[in-house]
């Protein structure tokens, strides 16, 4: 049976957006697994036997996970002759830092501007589910949080100057080659690239660099999904 990997999508079902389920969408290429990706809406049940409230969602014979990072230790132990996610505890901690750097800086310098454009794509139903759940998390409504073009793209920049630096002298986070660490930070802002009516990343930084690198990958895979400024 196919893994079934379960991600957020749009009210065009072709526009699944996920930054958690994009991280798993990652792995799953890189360790060269055929998997089918299921649209799920906000306002659609919980998912499988466990009743799982959040995506990403994996569903892989009898096993059923419903988190990102467990989805990648999964991976990793259970297809371990495939290219490898992580380097043994040392990659995990490397992949955890850069996911707490997600946390720390690199979501709150893109939700200014990408959660507003997230909600507008959304489905009816789904969209005051949205909003309380993410006026509720930042104590003030969408439209307070969103920016404008020049706002978001330079919120986002400034995030992102560590990563910067690091990607200067390697074409990965990973070293030479990818690694969930790149994956860890490629989810977020595939979030903001999919959602976005403008490319928010500058693709002439270091990052933007890395990010379409990382697009190109497992042929395009990335670079060819549905986005809202290329779909419909
Ligand atoms: N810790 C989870 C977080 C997943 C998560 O927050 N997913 C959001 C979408 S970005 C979600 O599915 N939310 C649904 C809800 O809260 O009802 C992971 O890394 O997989």
């Amino acid at each position: 049976m196919t893994i079934k990997l379960y991600d957020l999508a749009a009210a065009n079902p072709k526009i699944m957006f996920g930054p958690f389920s994009w991280r798993s969408r990652m792995a799953l290429l890189h360790k060269g697994l055929d998997f089918e990706v299921v649209p799920w809406r906000w306002s659609d049940p919980n998912i499988g036997p466990k009743g799982l409230a959040s995506v990403p969602v994996l569903h892989d014979g009898d096993n059923w996970i419903g988190d990102s990072w467990d989805i990648a230790l999964y991976l990793d132990r259970q297809y371990p002759d495939k290219p490898t996610l992580m380097h043994g505890a040392e990659g995990q901690a490397a992949a955890q830092f850069v996911m707490s750097i997600c946390g720390a800086m690199v979501f709150p310098g893109a939700i200014p501007a990408a959660v507003y454009q997230a909600y507008q794509i959304l489905d009816e139903t789904s969209k005051p589910l949205f909003r309380k759940s993410r006026e509720e998390m930042f104590g003030c409504t969408l439209e307070a949080i969103h920016v404008g073009e020049e706002k978001g793209k330079a919120g986002l920049a400034a995030a992102l100057v560590p990563f910067n630096e690091t990607l200067a002298s390697a074409p990965f986070l990973g070293g030479d080659s990818p690694t969930y660490a790149d994956f860890a930070l490629f989810g977020v802002l595939k979030w903001v690239d999919i959602v976005s009516s403008y490319r928010v990343i500058d693709d002439s930084s270091d990052v933007g660099k890395w990010f379409v690198r990382l697009e190109n990958m497992y042929n395009g895979y990335a670079r060819d999904v549905p986005t809202v400024r290329n779909t419909r």
